[in-house]
């Protein structure tokens, strides 16, 4: 039976009654059945319909309607095993329903691994329904799955974007009703990923010839500008890259204390131990000895990652999943720091 039909019939009796202009006491008396089958389908089948139905329906529709903007990721006090997490973001809806959304744990994974291996769990606190509305987390956040929250680090090292589902299950208080109601969040956001750090440039330059690693262990020393297209701030730590060039492992590039902030301001020293025989012999030859200049394209691959003494594999194995290839002016570098110009070898 449908919900419609008692309340039409209730006021077709209605519109028969009025012209009579009938007092209550004689017309509620004689049609009191209707009275009472009125109530009774109102508490027996329409509130629960209301209350059991619609209002959780809406309470969920309400909820995937929202939208979810995630404006800040902040990565401190990384560790082997935990880090803290920071995120601001912004749940956006049409406010038309009060409601509160109780305090949730929500696991987060990569949208476009069909798997959905969880890479961290964040403690959402009650919200509510607000048309705008200001969500800012900071948690402490264990690593349960390393190797989830590791390819998480690679997609957001190598990708322009990239999916993040925030999902888990709470409940939904609607103002003016004590029941509570099963709801699950569900938000995919597009993060922009750091584009295996495309752009990064070396300056300030300076090469010595000195060979003995003991007096001299860095034989090359830089600054470094690396760019964050990323909303992600990172703290790193200590970052041991190889260095090759034409395809030949040629010594270690060592940053520092690198801490990574969205924009381009990320700027930090560089200091690397690179052999002087591959080098020499690259700006002998074409085009590197007329054409650009002397400037190589050298090629950084993670290595190494410690922070406060300890090993971060999350980091070093996203790091070393792809080279970086950097325009390094040698060259210049050997002109300007020793006077030297090396000329185009003859045998080419
Ligand atoms: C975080 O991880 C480190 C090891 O990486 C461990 O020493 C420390 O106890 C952990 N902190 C907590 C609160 O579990
Ligand atoms: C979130 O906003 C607060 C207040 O502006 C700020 O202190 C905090 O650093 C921000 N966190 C992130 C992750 O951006
Ligand atoms: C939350 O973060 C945003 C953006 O960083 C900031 O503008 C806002 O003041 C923060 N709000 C609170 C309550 O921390
Ligand atoms: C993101 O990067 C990973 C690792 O390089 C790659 O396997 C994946 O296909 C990329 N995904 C997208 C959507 O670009
Ligand atoms: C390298 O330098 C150190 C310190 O100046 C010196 O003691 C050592 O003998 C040198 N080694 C070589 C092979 O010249
Ligand atoms: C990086 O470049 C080196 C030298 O060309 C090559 O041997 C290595 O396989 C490359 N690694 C990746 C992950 O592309
Ligand atoms: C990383 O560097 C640390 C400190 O220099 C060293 O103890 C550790 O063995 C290195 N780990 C790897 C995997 O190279
Ligand atoms: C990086 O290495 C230097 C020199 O070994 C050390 O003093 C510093 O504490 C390290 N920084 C971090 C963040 O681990
Ligand atoms: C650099 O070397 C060239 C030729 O070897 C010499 O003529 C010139 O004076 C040198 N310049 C400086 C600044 O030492
Ligand atoms: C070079 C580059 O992509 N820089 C971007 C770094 O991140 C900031 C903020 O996220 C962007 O505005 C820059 O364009």
């Amino acid at each position: 039976m449908s919900i419609e039909d008692k309340p039409a019939v209730l006021q077709a009796e209605n519109v028969k009654e009025k012209p009579r202009r009938r007092g209550c006491a004689g017309h509620c008396l004689k049609f009191w059945w209707v009275y009472l089958i009125a109530l009774l389908v109102i508490i027996v089948i329409v509130v629960p319909i209301i209350l059991l139905v619609a209002v959780p329906k809406l309470a969920q529709s309400k909820l995937d309607e929202a939208e979810l903007t995630v404006d800040s990721i902040v990565m401190t006090n990384s560790q082997s095993n935990n880090f803290t997490m920071a995120i601001n973001s912004t749940i956006r809806s049409d406010g038309k329903v009060h409601a509160k959304i109780e305090p949730f744990t929500g696991k987060m994974y990569i949208e476009d691994i069909p798997s959905h291996h969880p890479f961290a769990f964040i403690n959402f606190p009650e919200t509510t329904s607000d048309a705008f509305q200001v969500v800012n987390v900071s948690q402490f956040t264990p690593i349960d799955d390393r190797e989830a929250f590791t390819t998480f680090n690679t997609w957001l090292l190598q990708n322009d974007t990239f999916d993040v589902t925030i999902e888990g299950d709470t409940f939904v208080r609607v103002k003016g009703i004590a029941r509570r109601y099963p709801v699950t969040f569900k938000k995919t956001v597009t993060l922009p990923g750091l584009r295996n750090f495309e752009g990064t440039t070396v300056f300030d330059t300076s090469i010595s010839l000195e060979t003995n690693r003991t007096k001299v262990p860095n034989n090359f020393l830089g600054k470094t500008r690396i760019p964050n297209r990323s909303i992600v701030t990172f703290e790193i730590g200590n970052t041991t890259f190889y260095n090759y060039l034409l395809g030949q492992d040629i010594g270690e590039v060592f940053i520092d204390n690198l801490i990574l902030k969205p924009g381009n301001d990320n700027v930090f020293d560089m200091r690397a131990t690179i052999e002087q025989g591959p080098i020499v012999t690259a700006l002998g030859k074409k085009p590197y000895c007329d054409e650009t200049k002397g400037v190589l394209p050298v090629q950084l691959r993670g290595k190494n990652v410690t922070n406060n003494g300890q090993y971060l594999s999350y980091f070093a194995d996203a790091l070393a999943s792809a080279n970086q290839t950097i325009e390094l002016d040698v060259g210049g570098t050997l002109k300007k720091s020793l006077n030297i110009t090396i000329p185009c070898s003859k045998d080419q």
